[in-house]
């Protein structure tokens, strides 16, 4: 091969894998793009999932169930910041505004998962089913990881 050549295919591959690699995993659906599923490790069979959810069409959507076979329940829930304290509430839905970005991260809202079978532990992956109001369903594979940033996948 032509060592130019090869220098040139793997520097285009080199930036074709920078955005890749830290926007981490993710699925289209319609108009709607899940970005990096993970979900923090657990001492107990409660757990919290996050992704990031953009809407990159001309209307809103909403997240609106989660289920997975690993936990009895998903549920959605918001956090809010009120005068009196962190307000933390289950939700029938998380909206994703037309041309908006949503992430679901510590701090923010998330899909809290009750009665695990087991714990989570660091390393472990599983499928999660996303319904959407109007782009549908999805399977997404959710990795178990300490924080957003500690995996490239
Ligand atoms: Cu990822």
């Amino acid at each position: 091969m032509n060592p130019k050549w090869f220098f040139s295919a793997f520097a285009a591959l080199v930036l074709l894998g920078i955005p890749f690699l830290v926007s981490g995993h993710g699925y289209p659906l319609g108009s709607i793009a899940v970005r990096h599923p993970w979900a923090a490790p657990t001492q107990t069979t409660t757990g919290s999932g996050y992704l990031g959810l953009k809407n990159r069409g001309a209307r809103d959507d909403k997240l609106v169930s989660a289920s997975t076979a690993i936990a009895a329940k998903a549920e959605l829930y918001t956090l809010t910041k009120t005068d009196a304290g962190l307000k933390i509430e289950p939700v029938d839905a998380i909206a994703i505004p037309a041309g908006e970005e949503i992430r679901l991260k510590p701090g923010g809202p998330y899909i809290q998962f009750s009665d695990l079978k087991q714990p989570l532990a660091e390393g472990d992956r599983f499928p999660v089913l996303l319904k959407f109001q109007n782009a549908g369903e999805i399977i997404v594979e959710m990795f178990v990881q300490k924080n957003e940033k500690s995996s490239i996948y």
